[in-house]
């Protein structure tokens, strides 16, 4: 008998029992793994498919992310359940994400205009350094000194606009120009502003067009202009939102013909036919000056920026300029007349879509600047239902992200008038995507400022948290992602939008700043990009004061 043998047969009287000791050791540990399924779940397949995507160990940085000496973003967010978190925590989680971003954009994507963070390469839009640009006074008011000079050196020694490269008018006066601009004023350095002319006036030919309505695009190499392949239309919201940027580009240069450019477009489509209670349509031919495929309104994708920049040219102008005011309060009246309603069964307020007279109750993300718009007159001595509507939208925006499996909002949301189903907001599949997108935090920061209501610190920290556990990626930047109704996979986009720097980190940074003196909002008005442009010193006249 071989000694193994022996020892069965010695405790053969005892064999039942380490079987019904395994059954139960077996039994326990199934228990155990039941009971622990959520963690299990949460831990094992939110990593997965990051690991999937990227590599399977870094999956853990979700958890590990250090933000500071206090801590992990994981830590805080676990405190945030137990006790609010200090402002001077949500700052440094801010700078710690913004540098975190930086990293992945440096390592990656250096003088390109996007980081891809998972594949780790870039994507090249107009080859001009968008990001970093975009985000040269984010770093300035994050106070991120380092990441400043390095940025800085690259447009000093790299940055040319000598390029045969088509541009859209529009995004690069709003990233390129605005973000130049307001480095200039935040920092006094005129290499910002020698940047700026050679852009602003190698946009120039854009205006060149039967009706001086601005094409789409120009080569700012060869100084050619031309509207997009398919039409000769531009949409309403570009040829209206550059005018803050040509319009500082004036006072700063004493040069008129950029003032000039964009003052033209405003008169024009100030007297222009075919609004709806001060509602305009989305396209406006380059060749008639007149608006086309008239019928649909909206303030969202194509509209957005034209009622936005009604408010703040007034502004910026010392509020003299009373066609702008006039234009503003009769949009405002506008939308609370054809485009407000209200959902089953929250009665959340949100702006729909206005096509052939039918209502289409459907919000785009884009729509969320409004609620701070609003708030930004209200404060200027604007009605003060201005302000009632803008805590209504408000509430919507947040819901728009509270409501979505991962804290984040879609890209458009359908609104229910009759829910069938118990929920107010609908999310298409096509639509289930989030860009980083800055307005809801951009109003956030506005409500905060006018109102001191914690509330909306606390809402822009969820956000800011979501961001970091279903956006982040490890090994430096963040994504879009493709589905926010799917905590498991979200579906990484592959793309860091330019504007998460200069715009949405931004407003997080100012909204849980307790300095109200950080761009004061009664001395700067920010661009569409997130660009603050001084308000100018008083004058007389409504033109800039150096060329009254
Ligand atoms: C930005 O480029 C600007 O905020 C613009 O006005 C709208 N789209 C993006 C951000 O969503």
């Amino acid at each position: 008998k071989s000694p193994t043998d022996g020892w069965f047969t010695q405790r053969g009287g005892e064999k039942m029992n380490d079987f019904d000791l395994i059954l139960f050791l077996l039994a326990f540990l199934f228990i155990c793994g039941i009971l622990s399924y959520p963690s299990l779940t949460e831990h094992f397949w939110i990593p997965s498919w990051r690991g999937a995507m990227i590599e399977a160990e870094q999956g853990t940085e979700l958890q590990s992310t250090a933000h500071g000496k206090e801590g992990t973003v994981a830590d805080a967010e676990d405190s945030a359940n137990l006790k609010p978190v200090k402002a001077v925590d949500r700052v440094e989680a801010v700078r710690e994400a913004f540098r975190h971003a930086w990293k992945g954009y440096k390592a990656f994507a250096w003088g390109h205009d996007e980081l891809k963070p998972i594949s780790k390469t870039h994507g090249e839009w107009f080859g001009l350094g968008l990001t970093l640009i975009d985000a040269l006074d984010t770093m300035w008011i994050l106070g991120l000194k380092d990441e400043f000079a390095e940025a800085k050196k690259w447009v000093e020694t790299e940055l040319s606009f000598s390029k045969n490269v088509d541009v859209n008018l529009f995004e690069s006066t709003i990233r390129v120009l605005g973000g130049l601009l307001s480095t200039y004023h935040l920092t006094g350095d005129t290499l910002f502003l020698d940047k700026a002319k050679d852009i602003g006036s190698r946009l120039m030919p854009a205006f060149k067009t039967p009706s001086k309505i601005p094409y789409s695009d120009v080569n700012i190499g060869k100084g050619t202009a031309h509207p997009p392949r398919w039409t000769t239309d531009s949409t309403v919201a570009e040829v209206t939102s550059i005018q803050l940027e040509f319009r500082e580009l004036s006072r700063l240069t004493k040069d008129p013909q950029y003032q000039n450019a964009v003052e033209e477009v405003t008169r024009h489509v100030h007297r222009l036919e075919g609004k709806r209670d001060g509602l305009v349509p989305m396209f406006i031919n380059t060749n008639s000056g007149k608006f086309t495929r008239r019928g649909a309104f909206t303030l969202g994708a194509r509209a957005d920026s034209y009622y936005e920049y009604l408010l703040k040219q007034w502004l910026q102008g010392g509020k003299k300029e009373t066609e702008l005011l006039e234009d503003y309060l009769q949009a405002i009246e506008g939308v609370r007349k054809n485009l407000l309603r209200q959902t089953s069964p929250s009665k959340l307020t949100f702006v729909g879509e206005l096509s052939n007279g039918r209502l289409n109750p459907k919000m785009d993300h884009l729509v969320c600047f409004l609620p701070g718009t609003l708030a930004l007159g209200a404060h200027n001595g604007l009605p003060a239902d201005h302000m009632e509507l803008a805590l209504q939208l408000m509430e919507t925006c947040h819901q728009m992200y509270a409501q979505m499996e991962t804290g984040l909002s879609p890209e458009i949301a359908h609104f229910n008038l009759q829910s069938n189903n118990g929920r107010d907001i609908d999310v298409k599949p096509a639509d289930r995507h989030n860009l980083l997108r800055p307005e809801t935090v951009e109003s956030l920061f506005y409500m905060y400022r006018f109102t001191n209501d914690s509330k909306y610190r606390d809402w822009g920290w969820d956000i800011l948290q979501n961001f970091n556990k279903y956006t982040r990626v490890p090994s430096g930047g963040y994504t879009s992602i493709g589905n926010i109704r799917d905590p498991l996979n979200p579906a990484p986009r592959d793309k860091m939008e330019s504007f998460f720097l200069g715009e949405t980190l931004k407003y997080l940074f100012l909204l849980f700043s307790d300095d109200n003196e950080l761009i004061s909002l009664d001395k700067y008005v920010f661009n569409t990009e997130a660009h603050p442009l001084p308000i100018w010193p008083s004058t007389s006249s409504g033109r800039s004061p150096e060329l009254s």
